[in-house]
């Protein structure tokens, strides 16, 4: 930890900060730049999942920040920055220790492998003692990552950041964190008008999605096929498993390299294991906890009948 707090506390040069694309990705963020910006430090933005063209495209300057991303998986995306003094700031578990590779590598997990902190909230545990961090974002951030329970306005601030990432898409949230910078309170964003427009075409999206599932008439295992300008799988697969906990839900949607992603929810399976054999057998990568998980193959219709073949092995 006191590693992180001198890291911060000594940065000059210009700073490169890349950041997870999802609510506690953009909180954390929000946290180290708002920092570095009263400091006067010029920071560059970048934002994406944890693969390789995040990092590819990102300059390679002085100091690099990583926020929210399990990059110590993958070490040789940093590769391009072995000029840079570099600081990860993470909470995923832990594969491999950066800090013996000359970076410093902060994360919750060190101490106690299973403690479950959000990364805003280890961001604010080492700014607290050498500036003011929002506390309101730290929450917001933590809330959206679920290692706090929050209040309905924090819990609100979170499904709006999510909405804004399915609408903007992740390239609009370098300028979301340049903005949440500058939001002095929790109610003076989730009463932004632009965002508040954002979330009403997010919301009418996701309604329009429902009742097409639904009028298909829901079965004890459905395969739903989205079109729509937006990736939203995962935030459908969690409506609709909401609406329809007993059911078994696989929302899909085809990607530009014409493969398809699916997430999963059930509770009549082990979602996580069964996806991890019918990639096994068929291809593509899958896999994920009891209840919920996602795969992304090739051949959809193989996919649909391999998952009904061992549904149905496993009935017997
Ligand atoms: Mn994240």
């Amino acid at each position: 930890m006191n590693k992180g707090i001198e890291f911060l506390n000594n940065i000059v040069e210009p700073v490169t900060l890349i950041f997870h694309n999802d609510t506690d990705g953009v909180c954390s963020a929000t946290l180290i730049y708002t920092y570095l910006k009263r400091k006067g430090i010029k920071v560059k933005l970048y934002s994406g999942d944890v693969e390789e063209r995040t990092f590819g495209k990102a300059e390679a300057s002085p100091v690099v920040i990583t926020v929210d991303l399990p990059v110590d998986s993958y070490p040789e995306y940093l590769n391009k920055f072995n000029k840079s003094k570099i600081l990860v700031i993470d909470h995923h578990p832990i594969k491999n220790d950066l800090n013996k590779q000359g970076i410093v590598h902060i994360n919750p997990r060190f101490d106690d492998p299973n403690i479950y902190k959000s990364a805003s909230e280890v961001c604010y545990e080492l700014l607290k003692d050498i500036s003011y961090p929002q506390e309101w974002i730290m929450r917001v951030g933590a809330v959206g990552d679920c290692s706090i329970k929050g209040t309905k306005k924090e819990k609100l601030a979170s499904n709006l950041i999510e909405a804004i990432k399915v609408i903007r898409k992740t390239v609009y949230l370098p300028e979301l964190v340049e903005i949440l910078s500058d939001t002095e309170t929790l109610d003076d964003f989730i009463t932004n008008k632009t965002f508040l427009e954002i979330n009403n075409t997010f919301q009418k999206e996701i309604n329009r999605l429902i009742e097409q599932f639904e009028k298909k008439g829901v079965k004890d295992i459905n395969f739903f096929e989205i079109e729509s300008e937006y990736s939203l799988k995962a935030i459908l697969a969690n409506v609709l498993f909401d609406r329809h906990p007993s059911k078994s839900i696989f929302v899909y949607q085809k990607t530009d390299d014409g493969s398809y992603r699916i997430s999963v929810r059930s509770r009549q399976f082990n979602v996580g294991k069964v996806l991890e054999q019918v990639v096994k057998e068929i291809g593509g990568t899958g896999g994920g906890h009891e209840v919920a998980g996602a795969a992304n193959v090739k051949d959809i219709e193989e996919f649909k009948a391999k998952i009904i073949e061992l549904i149905k092995s496993k009935e017997k």
